[in-house]
């Protein structure tokens, strides 16, 4: 017999406390959305969703038709949910708040709606990535202390990479599930219980057009890898499309890292939708996600759009580049 993500939330609830029947309607909130997108990723090059509005968002960033689809998608599906009590997007310069009491609005959900969404026009992987987070019981009226909490706070975190298959990885800190949508019944099926990131792989993912602009020990850890220091042959895989490029990290292992450079010697990637959740995930899958200097969930956001190095992967790679190879 299969079981759906929502028969599984629901399972879920049973062993723990965070998922009340009101978690379990939120995340089947996000997961409406996701099959919204896939239908419109589908077809793109069918219908008018293929390349740009012809504006920017507020990452300066070309929007894509399917970025503004998929955001107001998100926007819709969880703005219904009266357990939401902000939403956080990628692309909307500030939250979108809903006046709900501390009893409803328990939860901020702050997600990246289309990662990757320039390689659409190539086909290639993208994804939506999601943090799941609870409204802190201050009076924080604008719940910018809920929003910025940092990233061990986590009450459930996820993406969906739209690929040769549409598939969902989840976690509420239980253990890290996928699922694959079957698009003949429309719902999203358990594939995978209680994913573990191999202890060490056999790829590194990097954009190493950068290696000149990134600090030296970025470079001398890359270096390693290629020389077979860590007693294997490394091969490298970069597909530009951070859930893509994760999603092989989690199930093959090995190392993805986005170093700082001179241009974004902060990192490039988001900090509070897009490491925090890759690294709940990876944590929870026994892997590892640093900055290359410290936990990615202890870190204290600022901004809602802050952005951060990343490393994320197998223990073994990671701690290399933490304690040297060595150690
Ligand atoms: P670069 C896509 O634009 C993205 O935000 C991530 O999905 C991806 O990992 C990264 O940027 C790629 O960046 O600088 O290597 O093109």
């Amino acid at each position: 017999m299969i079981t759906t993500v929502q028969q599984h939330i629901l399972q879920q609830q049973q062993e723990i406390s965070e998922a009340s029947g009101t978690f379990s309607w939120l995340l089947s909130g996000i997961t409406l959305a996701t099959k919204m997108v896939e239908a419109k990723i589908r077809t793109a090059g069918l219908n008018d969703v293929l390349g740009a509005m012809g504006q920017t968002n507020v990452q300066g960033e070309q929007q894509q038709k399917l970025d503004v689809y998929a955001n107001q998608a998100l926007l819709h599906c969880l703005g219904l949910r009266d357990s939401v009590a902000a939403l956080v997007s990628e692309e909307d310069e500030e939250p979108v708040t809903f006046d709900r009491s501390v009893e409803s609005g328990k939860y901020i959900i702050v997600f990246d709606p289309l990662d990757g969404s320039s390689n659409i026009d190539v086909n290639v992987n993208v994804g939506t990535i999601f943090s799941v987070l609870r409204r802190l019981p201050s009076a924080d009226a604008g719940l910018q202390a809920s929003i910025l909490q940092p990233g061990y706070a986590q009450v459930a975190a996820g993406y969906v990479v739209y690929g040769p298959s549409t598939v969902l990885v989840y976690t509420t800190g239980h253990g890290v599930h996928a699922f694959t949508l079957d698009p003949t019944i429309g719902a999203y099926v358990l594939t995978k219980e209680h994913m573990k990131m191999p202890q060490q792989g056999s790829y590194y993912s990097v954009n190493e057009s950068n290696a000149a602009a990134w600090p030296e020990e970025f470079r001398e850890y890359v270096a390693l890898l290629r020389a077979g220091a860590l007693g294997r042959q490394y091969s490298s895989r970069y597909i530009g499309s951070l859930v893509a490029d994760f999603h092989r990290t989690l199930l093959k292992g090995g190392v993805f890292l986005y170093p700082p450079t001179r241009e974004q010697p902060g990192g490039k990637l988001r900090l509070l939708y897009e490491a925090n959740p890759l690294a709940f995930i990876a944590e929870q899958a026994d892997g590892m996600a640093s900055t290359g200097k410290g936990r990615i969930l202890d870190i204290k956001p600022h901004g809602i759009h802050q952005r951060t190095p990343f490393v994320v992967g197998s223990k073994r790679e990671v701690e290399a580049l933490l304690y040297g190879q060595g150690k």
